[in-house]
């Protein structure tokens, strides 16, 4: 007597196809809604500054996919930091005048920030002509729907040096 192979009945068959079609439309709708690696994304931003009082970068928009951003602040002049002394402060516009007037009474040694100012989102070193600083942040730190200012706290240069950031 021989063994015949067991018949395949078609409604098996139509659940493992229905089966195969709900697993694949699953991972397609996965690799749909998963947000672009921030690797895809320009995470960082440089700002050139100078000895004319000026940044020249009016806005930065800080992709929300990724996870920190980084901003490299150059400064092209030849003038000394004392003299010319250039830095990247973040925080809220809102907080901007607060955070330049805590600042500059922080003076010098402190960078031109106040360290115990919590307005203060993010901020480099100060720089003088041909050097450069670096400064990283996490992006969660931002909030959709805010807008925020980056602005140099040396003595006097807020007025001119400033632009604004946003999450987009
Ligand atoms: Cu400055």
């Amino acid at each position: 007597m021989t063994r015949r192979p067991p018949k395949v009945d078609s409604i098996s068959m139509a659940r493992m196809t229905a089966h195969y079609v709900f697993a694949l439309t699953a991972l397609l709708a996965v690799a749909l809604t998963t947000p672009i690696p921030s690797h895809a994304q320009t995470c960082n931003a440089v700002v050139q500054s100078d000895d004319a009082l000026r940044y020249n970068t009016q806005t930065i928009e800080v992709p929300s996919a990724c996870k920190d951003f980084t901003v490299t602040l150059t400064h092209s002049g030849r003038l000394p930091v004392l003299a010319m002394g250039h830095n990247w402060v973040l925080a809220k516009e809102a907080d901007m005048a607060g955070v330049a007037r805590t600042g500059m009474l922080a003076g010098a040694a402190n960078q031109y920030v106040d360290p115990t100012d919590r307005r203060v989102i993010a901020h480099t070193n100060v720089i003088g002509g041909g050097q450069a600083a670096s400064v990283s942040f996490p992006v969660s730190a931002l909030q959709p729907g805010e807008t925020y200012a980056f602005f140099c706290t040396f003595a006097g240069h807020s007025p001119v040096m400033q632009g604004t950031l946003v999450l987009k």
